[in-house]
C-alpha cells in the first residue's frame, strides 16, 4: 500500500512535525529518529509502546509503523493485573520506552528498549535521507497488516485487543480530512493519553499523514490550551470532560476565551458534550464545537462536517466510506429518518478493526453475517441524516473522563481484595467525568470496612487510576434477583 506517512517522504523536511513541552522535531529529524527504531523492530513481531506523553512514543510508533511491525500501545500508569494481562495475551517481543523510563516489575520478562533522546544527532545516520532517496524503509506492508493492537474494555472480563488493521489508520484519518477540511497546514493541540485511539491516531498519526503539526501539552489544562491556541494552533481536540473544565473556567478567563475564538476547528468525542457546556462555549467566544462518534474497534464513524450545520447533540452524518444503519432488537433495518426511532447502530467499512486478538468467539459476536459491526450505540437519525446518540445497550459499561471501563473488571478487582465480601459497579450521572464510577460493597467485616481511599488504591494499583471508584456505598447484602444475579436497577445503576 502507500505509505501511512507521505510527509516524511515528501518536501516536507523542514517543517515542525511534534512539539511536546518545549521539545519539538522537524520532519526530517522524525524521519531520521523513526527511521532508526524501524531498523531496530524491523525483525521484532510486534512491538509494545510504554504511552508516556513524550516525543519518543510518537517516534517508537512511527518507526514501528515503518517497518510495518504492529504496535501495542500500552498505559503507562497500568496496574500489574492489567499489565500482567494486556502483556499476556499481545505477547510483544519488547517494550519501547523513552529514555530514563523505570518500567514496573510487572513487566515480566518482557525486555524494555529504551530509545535515544528523539532529538539527538545519534539518529542522524547517514544513509537515512528522508527527502525521498535514501533508506527510510520501503513500505511493504500489506494494507491489512495489523498497525495497532489498542485494548478495549467489556462489560466483563480482562480488556480485548482490537486489531486495528493499516487500512483503517488510513481510511478514518483521510475521512476526517475530507469531512473537516483538514491540511498540513493545521497545528493541532491536545493532552490526550496516547494509548487510546483518540490521543493516539487522530492526534499523532493525524497531523502527521497530513503533514501537518501536532502540540501536546504533556497533561491536559486550560491554559495550555490558551497558549497554544494564541500561538498559532489551529485545531483542539478533547473529551468532553475538557470542554466541560474549558466552559467552567471561560467566565473568568478572557485569554481563554479569546484563544478559542480564534480556532478553526475544537472538536469534541470519545462520549457525550452535554449541550449546556456546548452552549456556554459557543456563548462565551463564537465558537461552536463539533462532534465526531468513534469506537476503538471503528476508529471513527460519524462527524459533525466542517462545512455543514454545527447541531449541538448530534453527531454529525456518516463519514465517507461508512455504512451506518440502525437496527431494532428484533433485526429489523430501520428506514426512517425522523429523530425518534431508536436503533443500534451497525457500521461497515474500511475503518473497521479486523478482530479481538486471541478472541474468535467475541469477535463473531460483534459482527452480523454480512460484516457489519455492532456498536451497542443506540440512536435515532433526524430528517438530513443527522445521528442523535440516545443511549448504549449494555448496561455494564461506564464512560468516565472519556475513558471506557467495564464494571466486571472493576468487581472482578474489588473481590480480590481481602475486604471485600461483595461487590457491584455502578456508572452514576457526573458532571465533569460524564459518569463517575461507583462500588457498592459489603465488606467482609462490617466492624472494620476497608476504607474508601483503600478501595480507591487497591483499583488503581491493580487496573489503573482512570478505573478506580470515585465513590464507595457499604450494604448489608447486594440486592439479587431470584436467580441471584445482581439487580443493578436497585442500586440507581443503569
Ligand atoms: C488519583 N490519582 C491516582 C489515584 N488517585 N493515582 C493512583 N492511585 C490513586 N488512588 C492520579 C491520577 O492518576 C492522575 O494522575 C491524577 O491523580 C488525577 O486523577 P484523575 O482525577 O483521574 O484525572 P483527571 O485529571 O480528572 O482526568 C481527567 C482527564 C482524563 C484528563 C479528562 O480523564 C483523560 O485524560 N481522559 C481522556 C480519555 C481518552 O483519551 N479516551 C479516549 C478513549 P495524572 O494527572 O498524573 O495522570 S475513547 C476512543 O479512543 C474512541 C475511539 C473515541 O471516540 O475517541
Ligand atoms: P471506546 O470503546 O473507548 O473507544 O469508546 C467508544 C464509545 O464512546 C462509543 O461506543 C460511544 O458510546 C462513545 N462515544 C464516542 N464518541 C462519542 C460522541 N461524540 N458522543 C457520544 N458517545 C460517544
Amino acid at each position: 500500500m502507500s505509505s501511512l506517512f507521505p510527509a516524511l517522504r515528501g518536501g516536507s523536511g523542514e517543517r515542525v512535525a511534534l512539539r511536546f513541552g518545549d521539545r519539538s522535531l522537524t520532519y526530517a529529524e522524525l524521519g531520521a529518529a523513526s527511521g532508526a527504531v524501524a531498523d531496530r523492530v524491523r525483525d521484532a513481531g510486534r512491538v509494545a509502546v510504554w504511552a508516556t506523553p513524550e516525543l519518543e512514543t510518537a517516534v517508537a510508533v512511527v518507526g514501528a509503523l515503518l517497518a510495518g511491525v504492529a504496535v501495542v500501545p500500552l498505559n503507562p500508569k497500568s496496574g500489574e493485573k492489567e499489565l500482567a494481562h494486556i502483556l499476556s495475551d499481545s505477547t510483544p517481543s519488547l517494550v519501547l520506552t523513552a529514555p530514563g523510563t523505570r518500567l514496573p516489575a510487572a513487566l515480566g520478562d518482557v525486555t524494555g528498549v529504551p530509545l535515544a533522546r528523539a532529538e539527538s544527532r545519534a539518529w542522524g545516520r547517514a544513509d537515512v535521507d528522508v527527502h525521498g532517496t535514501g533508506t527510510l524503509p520501503e513500505d511493504r506492508a500489506a494494507e491489512t497488516d495489523p498497525a495497532l493492537i489498542v485494548y478495549t474494555s467489556g462489560t466483563t472480563g480482562p480488556p480485548k485487543g482490537a486489531v486495528l488493521p493499516r487500512r483503517a489508520v488510513a481510511a478514518t484519518l483521510d475521512a476526517l480530512a475530507d469531512a473537516w477540511q483538514w491540511t498540513g497546514d493545521d497545528v493541532l493541540v491536545h493532552g490526550l493519553p496516547l494509548f487510546h485511539v483518540h490521543g493516539l491516531v487522530l492526534g499523532v498519526l493525524g497531523p502527521l499523514r497530513r503533514g501537518g503539526s501536532v502540540r501536546h501539552l504533556g497533561r491536559f489544562d486550560t491554559e495550555g490550551v490558551a497558549r497554544e491556541l494564541n500561538g498559532g494552533a489551529t485545531m483542539l481536540f478533547g473529551v468532553p470532560t475538557m470542554y466541560h473544565r474549558i466552559a467552567e473556567a471561560l467566565p473568568g478567563d478572557p485569554g481563554l476565551a479569546k484563544a478559542l475564538g480564534r480556532a478553526r476547528l475544537l472538536v469534541s468525542g470519545s462520549a457525550a458534550l452535554p449541550v449546556h457546556d456546548h452552549e456556554r462555549i459557543t456563548a462565551a467566544t463564537g465558537q461552536r464545537v463539533i462532534e465526531r462518534y468513534g469506537m476503538t474497534e471503528t476508529l471513527m464513524n460519524t462527524s459533525v462536517r466542517a462545512d455543514g450545520e454545527p447541531r449541538p447533540g448530534t453527531v454529525g452524518v456518516p463519514l465517507p466510506g461508512v455504512e451506518l444503519r440502525l437496527v431494532e432488537e428484533d433485526g429489523t433495518v430501520l428506514t426512517a429518518y425522523d429523530g425518534e426511532s431508536v436503533g443500534e447502530i451497525q457500521v461497515r467499512g474500511p475503518n473497521l478493526f479486523t478482530e479481538y486478538l486471541g478472541r474468535p468467539d467475541a469477535t463473531a459476536a460483534a459482527f452480523t453475517a454480512d460484516g457489519r459491526f455492532r456498536t451497542g450505540d443506540m440512536a435515532v437519525r433526524e430528517a438530513d441524516g443527522y445521528v442523535r446518540i440516545v443511549g448504549r445497550k449494555a448496561t455494564d459499561l461506564i464512560k468516565s473522563g472519556g475513558y471506557k471501563i467495564g464494571a466486571g473488571e472493576i468487581e472482578n478487582a474489588l473481590l480480590e481484595h481481602p475486604g471485600v465480601r461483595e461487590a457491584a459497579v455502578t456508572g452514576e450521572p457526573d458532571a465533569d467525568l460524564g459518569e463517575r464510577i461507583v462500588a457498592w460493597i459489603v465488606p467482609a467485616d462490617p466492624h472494620e470496612p476497608p476504607s474508601d481511599a483503600e478501595l480507591a488504591d487497591h483499583v488503581a494499583r491493580r487496573l489503573a487510576p482512570h478505573k478506580r471508584p470515585r465513590v464507595v456505598r457499604h450494604l448489608e447484602a447486594l440486592p439479587r434477583n431470584d436467580m441471584g444475579k445482581i439487580m443493578k436497577r436497585a442500586l440507581g445503576g443503569a
